[in-house]
């Protein structure tokens, strides 16, 4: 006989971990049990968090990065999360097909993330997602996220070290993510360093960091790569361990797990209180009528909610 599910995502069994991944996207019932399971078998592996505008090389660079570890022997899981996938949960993305060497290997474990129904729980089901391959005793663990929407953004702060990935002359996009970058980019990747315009970003970069308002005192670091040349990947491996340790010799780490920790309580109260007063009777009716009400200006929002979350 099979051991239980839990036992064998421990013993790092790749079906077992899908089947558990799809069990958190779909807030399947047992879900929520098996979490509180997996959470004491978490905090070996390494979250690295790739973020950045669309086509800025994320998924080449991850790709790129795997192949890096398992060269080094570790098992490495990726999560990538696009909203916008027409794909459901478990679809390998358009994208990932390019990866066949990658996906051929049974030390790779490749998952892609996408939202069901319209209650939300994206980012709380990526987080589970990286949880599970942690427990499943992944020595790495890739989430690749566009760093546009709020829940990406949420997504890669939930990494122990978050790398934003730019391109030389994006000097619009550098402004427009300026505030996200300083906030969240442990390092920061110049990718395409094949195209004109490297050392001008660099530069860019260098100015916006020198106002940096970060609470802790790591520098970033800014490291070029040429992505589908693989070069400076190991540069980028290098600045990913550097930070890494940067934060378990700083007092800082102790505070970024802390505001973690934090935000998934907070993420996963929201969803239960939502759940709570969505799943009682007739709300969904009452929705639509409120909506229409709403929206003709017949009543305020305010006060729908105050409805919506009478009890009867
Ligand atoms: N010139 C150049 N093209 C790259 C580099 N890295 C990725 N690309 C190309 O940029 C496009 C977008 O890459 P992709 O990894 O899908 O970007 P993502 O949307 O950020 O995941 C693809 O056509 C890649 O081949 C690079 O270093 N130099
Ligand atoms: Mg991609």
């Amino acid at each position: 006989m099979k051991g239980s599910l839990l036992d064998r995502i421990v013993a790092g069994d790749s079906i077992a971990v899908a089947r558990a991944i799809s069990q958190v996207e779909d807030n399947a019932e047992g879900a929520a049990e098996l979490m509180k399971q997996i959470f004491p078998r978490t905090g070996r592996g390494l979250i690295i968090g790739i973020t950045g505008a669309p086509g800025a090389g994320k998924s080449t660079l991850v790709d790129k990065l795997a192949a890096h570890y398992r060269k080094a022997g570790e098992r490495v899981g990726i999560v990538a999360v696009d909203p916008s996938s027409p794909f459901s949960g478990g679809a390998i993305l358009g994208d990932r097909i390019r990866m066949q060497t990658l996906a051929l290997d049974k030390g790779v474990f490749i998952r892609s993330m996408a939202t069901r129904g319209n209650l939300g729980g994206l980012a709380r089901a990526t987080v589970e997602a990286v949880a599970i391959l942690d427990a499943a005793g992944f020595d790495k663990i890739i989430v690749e996220t566009v760093g546009v929407g709020q829940d990406e953004i949420e997504i890669a702060k939930t990494a122990d070290v978050c790398v934003v990935v730019l391109v030389p002359g994006m000097g619009d996009d550098v402004q427009t993510m300026k505030a996200g970058i300083m906030e969240i980019g442990d390092v920061l990747v110049i990718n395409k360093a094949d195209r004109d315009g490297v050392l001008r970003t660099e530069k860019e970069l260098e100015a916006l960091l020198s106002m940096s308002g970060r609470t802790d005192d790591w520098q970033p670091l800014i490291v070029k790569t040429v992505a589908i040349e693989n070069k400076g990947i190991g540069d980028l491996a290098a600045a990913i361990r550097r930070s890494h340790q940067f934060q378990q010799n700083a007092d800082g780490g102790t505070e970024r797990k802390r505001a973690i920790a934090r935000w998934r309580i907070l993420e996963l109260l929201r969803e239960r209180l939502l759940a709570d007063t969505m799943n009682s009777d007739s709300v969904a009716q009452k929705l639509d009528r409120l909506a229409e009400q709403v929206a003709s200006k017949q009543r305020d929002p305010y006060s729908a909610v105050d409805e919506l979350i009478k009890r009867q």
